[in-house]
């Protein structure tokens, strides 16, 4: 029996746990542990900054802090909290209590263009882990981190701060989240969630931390790193299935073809062993995982330590898929210029009234949303710009409206950028009167209208992988 597997044996089964970061993924996770009638006592650990310390206050009230509606989770965070079994606190040092630590801190990227993430707030939680780490302790790290963070930086830091040695003195894995905005109880109890440590043992604990927690899900265990990679993978698996159908929607504008006849064709193709992942095009990717997860697999093979054999002088398709998505807001503006070039109109001097500011339809997430580049580009050029948008309320340096009528009064053009279900009702002769054009433009970047019902009222209409369509006649 290993040192490691001594300690476990001595410490017993897993009976307080410890969740660091309030956030989208720890306060569902922590009360969902408090919930599991195997374990005792759950502490949420919250650092008392002035932006975030009256998290702890509304957690210990039973209040959820997360903004947006999330089935069950107030429910369940007063039931755990009037239980005893649930707490949120300030002081890290509470972590020398427990028998097993999770960390669900953000790593975004520090700024957007240099695709570099900033593992500062991870780091800090790393480190108050490791100043009070005991032998026989589980740390699991459920943020989205570069693969080989978990055996690399994060052993590293853990190791120092507590002289302790990963793998023999205490556990440590990975268990990446997998939770959506609006379903996070959901997500957490029914998808199949992916257990990975530096060794064996770790990953076997890390397997009893998860377990409990799972209803329809089951436990995948693996190793730390493949389990980092799966994560960083099926995010950049998705961006790549959507730039390849972006990519058909440009050759199909290109080739004069309707992109989503062709779309109906490729799908039909079923049958047992063959899958042709074909999703939709639009107007950009946004969010706060497909924008990201694809650097960061590519950073996880730029520190790793084996050789990769990859075509000479090739782009990763992963990077190249990342380029074609983010084009996608440059062609809505090229199909904005080349649409009003058709009236004799410049983007300079024109109105733009754009419609959808959240990254994805009937949200108010605007995280990395395409809308941002589409508007940068207009105002470039000169363009006035309006922006609507049913949810998103308010965005750093940016007016946006919930009033349709107004953002699209005396409009030259009207952009649809997001697939909110309110633009799929609106009808072309109250749009043309609105805008009092003789012919404006409409440009589709979410497949929300008919065309000929925009075109026989005598708008200019673009849309994407809409061939068929983009140079019609003008009534
Ligand atoms: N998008 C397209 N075409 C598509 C699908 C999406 O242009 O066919 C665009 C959306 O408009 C949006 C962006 O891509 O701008 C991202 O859309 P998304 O549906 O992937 O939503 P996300 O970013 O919230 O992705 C999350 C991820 N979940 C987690 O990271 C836990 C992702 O892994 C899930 O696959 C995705 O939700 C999902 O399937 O709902």
């Amino acid at each position: 029996m290993s040192k490691l597997e001594k300690l476990l044996k001595e410490r017993g089964p897993i009976k307080k746990i410890g969740v660091l970061g309030m956030g989208y993924v720890g306060i569902p996770s922590a009360v969902l542990f408090a919930d599991a009638p195997c374990f005792d006592k759950v502490l949420g650990f919250q650092r008392n900054s002035k932006s975030s310390s009256y998290k702890i206050d509304m957690l210990n009230r039973g209040e959820s802090p997360l903004k947006g509606e999330e089935p069950g989770l107030e429910d369940l965070i007063s039931k755990v909290v009037k239980a005893g079994k649930f707490e949120c606190t300030p002081d890290f040092s509470r972590i020398s209590e427990l028998d097993a630590v999770t960390l669900a801190i953000q790593t975004p990227f520090a700024n957007p263009k240099d695709l570099e993430p900033d593992f500062s707030a991870l780091i800090e939680g790393i480190r108050n882990v490791g100043k009070y780490l005991r032998p026989g302790m589980l740390v699991v790290l459920e943020s989205t981190i570069t693969p080989g963070t978990t055996e690399g930086m994060a052993k590293q830091i853990l190791e120092e701060e507590s002289g302790l040695k990963a793998g023999e003195d205490f556990a440590l894995a990975h268990a990446p989240e997998r939770v959506m905005v609006g379903r996070l109880l959901k997500n957490i109890r029914e998808h199949d969630r992916i257990v990975g440590g530096i060794n064996e043992v770790s990953t076997t604990r890390a397997v009893e931390l998860y377990s409990p927690v799972l209803t329809v899900g089951k436990v995948i265990p693996m190793s730390a790193t493949a389990a980092e990679v799966t994560k960083t993978a099926e995010n950049t698996f998705r961006d790549l299935q959507i730039a390849a159908i972006n990519q058909l929607a440009l050759y199909c504008e290109a080739m004069g073809i309707n992109v989503y006849d062709v779309r109906t064709g490729v799908d039909s193709l079923k049958g047992d062993g063959i899958t042709r992942a074909i999703l939709w095009p639009g107007a950009g990717v946004g969010g706060h995982c497909l924008t990201k997860d694809t650097y960061h697999l590519e950073r996880g093979i730029k520190i790793g330590s084996g050789q990769l054999d990859y075509p000479e002088g090739a782009d990763s398709i992963y990077v190249l898929a990342r380029k074609v998505n983010d084009f996608m807001p440059v062609h809505m503006y090229n199909l904005t210029a080349a649409a009003l070039k058709r009236i004799g109109k410049e983007m300079k001097g024109s109105k733009i009234a754009m419609l959808g500011w959240a990254f994805i339809r009937d949200s108010d997430d605007a995280r990395n949303t395409p809308s941002e580049p589409y508007r940068e580009l207009c105002l470039k050029a000169g363009a006035t710009v309006t922006v609507h948008d049913p949810y998103v309320v308010n965005y750093p340096g940016t007016e946006i409206s919930d009033n349709l009528e107004k953002v699209i009064k005396d409009a030259d053009a009207v952009i649809v950028l997001a697939g909110h279900s309110a633009y799929f009702d609106v009808k072309a002769d109250w749009m043309k009167g609105v805008s009092g054009k003789e012919n404006p433009v409409i440009v589709d970047g979410r497949n929300v209208i008919e065309p000929d019902e925009f075109i026989g009222r005598g708008f200019v209409y673009k849309g994407i992988g809409r061939g068929d369509k983009n140079e019609h006649v003008i009534v």
